[in-house]
């Protein structure tokens, strides 16, 4: 069998952590003095930290000194941490292990592809940081995407070409990310928002083991 790159994208793909963040954000935004909605939230996936509180503030009409922007930085991340200490397993998104042990017992490349600065702490506390052989996030990168850099590196990483990886996303900025980076990209997710993928499942439960081994011999 060939050896393909699988990159996985996290927020979203193997946990959702976006309810962390949306709580995390909305508490900052009332502290601020305005609201901030789940629609809104939406629109922060895949999105860099700090490009999320320049959203949020331009929504709030609200502008900050660079020192209070870094305190708030701060100040959202510590409450989403302290979210993110009480995860366990069971927040792992449906048959996510099963398709990361079908890769590894076919010996295929895995690595994570995430704009989180805190992707290793995540995957720590659900217990699959052991199951990929490259960690790149947002604390490797310098530019956000739809720029490829996280899925060049993550490819990089394991000495993968880019026309031989597969990224799962459920971004539409990684999406278009993937596609640029001349990759296969597999949208997770409404066939509504991620109609740039070439492939959209709404889970890995609609991912079939024939469907990986296609990709695989592509
Ligand atoms: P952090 P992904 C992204 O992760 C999230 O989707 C996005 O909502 C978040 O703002 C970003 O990570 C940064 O996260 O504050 O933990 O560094 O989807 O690229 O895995
Ligand atoms: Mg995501």
């Amino acid at each position: 069998m060939k050896r393909k790159g699988f990159i996985f994208d996290l927020d979203g793909v193997i946990v959702d952590t976006a309810k962390y963040h949306f709580l995390a954000w909305k508490n900052l935004a009332h502290s601020l003095g305005f609201d901030f909605t789940e629609a809104q939230n939406e629109q922060l996936k895949g999105v860099s930290r700090v490009d999320s509180l320049n959203k949020i503030l331009a929504w709030g009409n609200t502008r900050v000194s660079e020192d209070k922007f870094q305190a708030l930085m701060t100040l959202k991340n510590d409450e989403y941490l302290g979210y993110i200490d009480k995860m366990d397993d069971s927040e792992i998104l449906i048959d996510v292990p099963k398709v990361l042990d079908f890769l590894k017992a076919n010996n295929q490349g895995v690595s994570l592809g995430s704009a989180s600065k805190n992707a290793r702490k995540i995957l720590d506390k659900v217990h699959l940081l052991a199951k990929f052989d490259a960690i790149v996030d947002g604390n490797d990168v310098s530019k956000a995407k739809p720029d490829p850099e996280v899925f060049l590196n993550a490819a990089s990483a394991i000495k993968i070409k880019p026309e031989n990886c597969i990224v799962f996303e459920d971004s539409v900025a990684g999406v278009q990310a993937a596609n640029i980076a001349n990759m296969i990209s597999i949208g997770i997710g409404s066939k509504d928002v991620l109609h740039e993928a070439d492939y959209i499942f709404n889970d890995f439960s609609e991912i079939s083991e024939d469907f990986i081994k296609e990709l695989i011999n592509k």
